[in-house]
């Protein structure tokens, strides 16, 4: 069907990559057959690098599985078309009847990382105006909530790099724990390469020696579980070796007694033993780093996704606290944020804590503000609902009909068994996607969406620079975008009033007003700015203000202007090993495929490379399990079971198993992964739990 895609005549767009955070400038030129894509080699972030998903990104827009047309399950069980009046008034009824029954926040929302920031906006509108629930959160809580967190207490702001990616060539010392971004956003690498050809170390902890860990000077191959411990150990070595910056301690931070108390017992040998790297090691880069004239340390959803996933990116926060490189020029603290707007995602209230701009849900003035946006009464806006993973695993006991936009939690989600028996058990599930996905396998209602070319949008890339994407070309007939989407069904459910919006550039003027004054102030960003600028950097309280690329150079955003250190003591994975689950399983992502695989599970070239998922394990451990390269492993863990082809290789750990996620069925990985939540960001533990592998019974290989 390559009519699904008729094009506008219109001439080449400049627009962005659908996929990662790094949001690498493309060239977008129709064609009778569909786009074909280029990269755009004056963007300055990617510099004319795409990776192969960029590349690939089109054959996503015309593919032949493409929903054109609103799905309802019948009576018989079966997804069938139907109009889109029916299926808005299908959603309104139900809807209407679980909020009779149950009460409003009986209704929840679950959006995502790759929605625009406008799309982002309006669904945290729709959530509170429209449905008038509590319960709306996002993917995001999988991904980096824990180091938004950190950031948020030790920093007083959460923006993943406080400074552009043009800082990191000058860095002379760069410590990057648990990435991979040679594999997860290889244009970036450019800069790493930069940085060594300009004299500067890179040092990568990764329980894997990976495609990232190949460019560096230094890995430290850490046991998963235990990057508190690294960098207490870390601070320890800088405290005992006279490396602490002393005026920029005294100056520009408060706290640093807890941190050195917890630290104290961080000697390098018992770090260890705890981590696996040897002693020296840990010497060796401390020093490195106390010594460096500019360090930078950045961490990625290695040490993020855990149960201690704040606590891990609190003490890696520490150690750069104590070499005063917060806030100087060409140093500091990162994390590398990887949805396309897992940036933005978290900024203008799809958080279940929070209102547009960072506001906060449960803040007077912050109310008052979006009350006054909104032409709501404050009363009206709900309180604070409920996170990620305890909305999903509310779903049939307190939460009866469910919204998704922008995620495939089947896949996704941790426990995903648990997961899938949950949204099995709702009333309604209203899913809105390009591809019947897994979720939208379940679904009662389906809704097609249109797609990054087919739609405009801004984004905030890893960077805090605010980018837009043009629409390029025309939806398929039949398909809406997730603005008119929300505004059909607001309206469908008598709330249409609040929803009327001409074209997506007056959402994002709302949102500009929702945000001014707060702390990610989007008021003085226009698209017409953007694309003159190559994008802008938030805050930006003003059309004159030029944007903040570099934060914390005089103060710290916190009440008292100062960075806190924070007392950080390790602590065991949540679910431990022992006789019958005897190795660690850690997951993460390959090149070819991106995320849940909605999309590139259908791009032929992608799948040409990695059709299949894998099981990496060191050959000494293959060989006491018995199993030999390329044979069929099965994985168990306490949650459940899944299979992987064997791959056998020295650059694991010998206690660690790696698999990616993106797979579904017998080949998910998050059939295994454990569900315990980082208390303060309630992030899961995706990045380890106790697994045994064996090969598998022949009757399970078909
Ligand atoms: N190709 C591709 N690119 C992507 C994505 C994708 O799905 N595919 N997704 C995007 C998104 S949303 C994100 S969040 C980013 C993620 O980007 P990354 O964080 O780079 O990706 P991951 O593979 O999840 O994890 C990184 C590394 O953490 C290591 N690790 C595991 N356990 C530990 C530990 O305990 N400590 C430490 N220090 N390291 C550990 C893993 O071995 C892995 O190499 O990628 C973005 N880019
Ligand atoms: N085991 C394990 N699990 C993980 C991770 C891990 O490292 N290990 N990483 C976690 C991380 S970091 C993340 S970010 C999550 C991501 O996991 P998901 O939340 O599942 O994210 P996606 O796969 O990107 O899902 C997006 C879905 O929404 C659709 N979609 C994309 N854009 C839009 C849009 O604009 N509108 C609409 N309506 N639909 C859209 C896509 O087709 C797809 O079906 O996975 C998490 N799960
Ligand atoms: S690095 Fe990220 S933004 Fe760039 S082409 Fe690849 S997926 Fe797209
Ligand atoms: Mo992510």
């Amino acid at each position: 069907m390559p009519s699904a895609v008729p094009s506008l005549p219109m001439s080449t767009v400049a627009t962005h990559c659908p996929y990662c955070a790094l949001q690498c400038g493309i060239f977008l030129t129709p064609t009778p057959g569909g786009v074909t894509i280029s990269p755009n080699a004056l963007f300055p972030v990617n510099k004319g690098g795409l990776c192969v998903k960029g590349w690939t990104a089109a054959a996503t827009l015309a593919h032949p599985e493409r929903l054109t047309e609103p799905l309802v399950r019948t009576r018989g069980g079966a997804l069938a078309p139907v109009s889109w009046a029916v299926a808005l008034g299908e959603i309104a009824e139900r809807f209407r009847a679980v909020r009779a029954s149950h009460g409003p926040d009986a209704i929840g929302v679950f959006g995502g990382g790759s929605l625009t920031n406008e799309k982002t906006y309006l669904l945290g509108k729709f959530a509170r105006v429209a449905l008038g629930t509590a319960n709306i959160d996002y993917n995001g809580r999988f991904c980096m909530s824990s180091a938004a967190a950190a950031a948020n207490r030790a920093l007083g702001l959460d923006r993943g790099l406080p400074f552009p990616l043009e800082d990191l060539p000058h860095a002379s010392v760069i410590l990057l724990a648990g990435g991979n971004p040679a594999e997860t956003m290889p244009p970036i690498m450019q800069y790493f390469e930069a940085q060594q050809q300009n004299g500067g170390q890179l040092i990568v902890a990764d329980p894997r020696r990976t495609a990232t860990a190949l460019w560096a000077g230094r890995h430290l191959r850490l046991k998963p579980g235990t990057d508190a411990a690294l960098a207490n150990g870390l601070l320890h070595v800088l405290i005992r070796d006279g490396l602490v910056d002393e005026p920029f301690v005294r100056d520009r931070t408060e706290g640093f007694e807890d941190a050195r108390r917890t630290v104290m017992a961080y000697w390098p040998e018992r770090v260890e033993s705890i981590t696996g790297i040897d002693e020296a090691a840990i010497v060796e880069v401390a020093h490195a780093l106390g010594r460096a004239p500019r360090a930078m340390i950045l961490t990625a959803r290695g040490p993020e996704q855990q149960a201690q996933g704040v606590t891990n990116a609190l003490a890696y926060i520490n150690v750069a606290l104590a070499i005063g490189a917060v806030g100087k020029h060409r140093s500091g603290f990162g994390s590398l944020t990887g949805q396309g707007n897992g940036q933005g995602g978290r900024e203008h209230g799809q958080k279940a804590d929070q209102l547009p701009g960072y506001r906060l849900i449960e803040n007077a003035a912050d109310r008052r503000h979006m009350s006054a946006v909104w032409e709501v009464p404050e009363s009206d806006i709900p309180h604070a609902g409920k996170s990620a993973f305890e909305l999903l695993d509310a779903l049939g006991s307190e939460v009866h009909a469910l919204l998704v936009m922008g995620s495939n939690p089947v896949v996704s989600a941790p426990d995903a068994g648990r997961v899938q028996q949950r949204l099995a058990s709702l009333d309604t599930l209203v899913v809105a996607d390009f591809f019947r996905s897994e979720t939208a396998e379940h679904a009662d209602i389906v809704l097609p969406a249109a797609q990054w070319a087919e739609e405009t949008g801004t984004m905030t890339n890893l960077e805090g620079r605010v980018i837009l994407r043009r629409r390029a070309i025309a939806p398929p007939i039949g398909v809406r975008t997730d603005l008119e989407i929300l505004s059909a069904i607001a309206a469908a459910l008598g709330r249409g009033r609040w929803f009327q919006y001409r074209d997506e550039g007056e959402v994002f003027d709302e949102l500009r007003r929702a945000t001014g004054g707060a702390t990610a102030d989007y008021a003085g960003i226009t698209y017409a700015r953007i694309e003159e600028e190559d994008g802008v950097f938030w805050p930006c309280p003003t059309v004159e203000s030029s944007g903040t690329p570099r934060l914390f150079a005089d103060r710290f955003p916190t009440p008292s202007g100062r960075a806190r250190f924070h007392a950080t003591p390790h602590a065991e994975i949540a679910d431990l090993r022992d006789r019958r689950f005897p190795l660690l399983l850690t997951t993460g992502r390959v090149l070819a495929q991106y995320q849940s695989g909605t999309q590139t599970r259908r791009t032929p070239d992608l799948q040409a490379v990695s059709a299949e998922p894998f099981a990496e394990i060191h050959p000494v451990t293959a060989t006491h399990a018995g199993v030999a390269d390329g044979d069929t492993l099965l994985l168990t863990t306490r949650r459940g079971t899944a299979l992987f082809k064997a791959r056998l290789t020295r650059t694991i750990r010998e206690d660690t198993v790696f698999v990616p996620f993106h797979w579904n069925g017998e080949q998910s990985a998050n059939r295994l992964t454990n569900a315990a939540l980082d208390p303060i960001s309630r992030m899961p533990e995706l990045k380890v739990c106790a697994v045994r592998v064996e090969r598998a019974p022949r009757e399970s290989v078909s």
